[in-house]
């Protein structure tokens, strides 16, 4: 650090050349994120909020209070009003603190839980940091977790089974009915990981798409990851967990008997925590209502279609199964998908490469231009390689 500051005005023009390397979802070339611009109205609460910290709810009681109202608004979508807990840094801590509390609601000698290879890598860092061991299953042809694998994988020493509603790769759902079945014959905890679905398939049925149950309507669902930081329009940092029910969050919480306001119960991995995150939420979920996500999800599908359908049209490169919800996995038999990706790199566009396929997450931020502009970018790089 220096011993003299600059000037604001010499910092913000350095900070401005700095940042032009980064690139913005308004000029649509995001195309491999989860996370979008966030909405205009959360930004604005958002900015408001900057000081409340609900690792002290003593301090701000009005701010915690806000938090229970979001993550019950959050329930009554998940088809549980009654449920509770809380917003964290992302995807990542609401896995982590699900197996927490799985693990910590177990016996003693139980320590694996069965998770589908299309998990997200964070259960890797949940089990590593929880001292467990993670059994991946295989998947089955759509792409689903193989109930009957996970019926074989099952022993005495399992404690929890990990279900994906809405997969990172390729946007599938597990079989959450039957692995809710499972669950409650062998008395397994079951933790749903919808940090992306949670926003879009609530609104499936009444959209006329095919619809899953995924949520706290199967009696076997303990936990859900939800993220408004994803399809939830919120800012970042925002990630959901939500337990069916507080004897499963007391499991993690620990007493905290000095802070102000007296003895708090604290069930979370951090301790100071964004109240702005809180509030914003709770601001976007009275403001868009079921009706305002339901708009977004329908314009996404949508988009998600016409891009579905330009693949389609296109020699040498084709679909890796018919898209479930907004994201699109991209093949090719003949060119390397790496190759493609580079090379749509090189024109601008940002797209995530798994090893067989490009994923595309048709988010809020795409317009049908930029897929259009996409599609034909593709094309012309197709065709060029030999
Ligand atoms: N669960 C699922 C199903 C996910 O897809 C992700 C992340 C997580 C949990 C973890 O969430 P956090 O990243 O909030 O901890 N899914 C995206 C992915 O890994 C995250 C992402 C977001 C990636 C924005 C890129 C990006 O630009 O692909």
């Amino acid at each position: 650090m220096k011993e003299k500051g600059l000037p604001k005005t010499l910092v913000l023009q350095q900070l401005k050349s700095k940042l032009k390397e980064d690139f913005t979802y308004d000029s649509g070339k995001i195309l491999g994120s989860m996370c979008t611009k966030p909405h205009a109205f959360a930004k604005q609460i958002y900015m408001k909020c900057l000081e409340k910290n609900l690792g002290d709810p003593g301090l701000f009681p009005a701010t915690a209070e806000l938090e229970r109202e979001a993550i019950q608004l959050l329930g009554s979508l998940l088809s549980n009003p009654s449920a509770c807990g809380h917003f964290v840094s992302g995807g990542t801590e609401a896995n982590i603190m699900a197996l927490w509390a799985a693990r910590n609601l177990s016996e003693q000698n139980r320590n694996e839980v069965i998770a589908p290879v299309s998990a997200h890598y964070s259960f890797d860092k949940a089990a590593n940091l929880l001292g467990l061991k993670l059994v991946k299953v295989k998947l089955d042809e759509q792409f689903q977790v193989d109930i009957a694998a996970v019926k074989d994988a099952v022993t005495s020493k399992t404690l929890a089974l990990v279900g994906v509603a809405g997969s990172t790769d390729l946007g599938i759902v597990d079989s959450i009915t039957e692995l809710s079945e499972i669950a409650l014959t062998q008395n397994l905890y079951l933790h749903v990981d919808a940090a992306f679905g949670g926003f879009v398939l609530p609104f499936f049925k009444e959209l006329g798409y095919p619809s899953f149950d995924f949520d706290f309507k199967l009696p076997g669902v303990c936990s859900i990851t939800v993220d408004p930081h994803k399809m939830g329009l919120a800012p970042i940092p925002a990630g959901g967990i939500l337990f069916r029910d507080e004897a499963i969050m007391k499991s993690v919480s620990v007493e905290v008997p000095y802070l102000a306001g007296g003895n708090t119960e604290q069930s979370t991995i951090v301790g100071t925590r964004s109240g702005a995150s809180a509030v914003a939420v709770w601001a976007l979920l009275m403001h868009l209502g079921r009706e305002g996500y339901k708009a977004v999800v329908k314009r996404c599908m949508n988009l998600t279609s016409k891009l579905a359908e330009g693949i389609e049209k296109m020699d040498k490169v084709s679909l890796v199964t018919k898209p479930v919800m907004n994201i699109v996995g991209i093949k090719s038999k003949v060119i390397d998908i790496r190759i493609i990706a580079q090379k749509l790199r090189e024109k601008g566009w940002a797209v995530s490469v798994f090893p067989k396929h490009i994923r595309i997450a048709v988010m809020p931020h795409i317009k049908p231009a930029h897929v259009k502009s996409f599609l034909k970018d593709l094309k012309k790089i197709v065709n060029e390689n030999k």
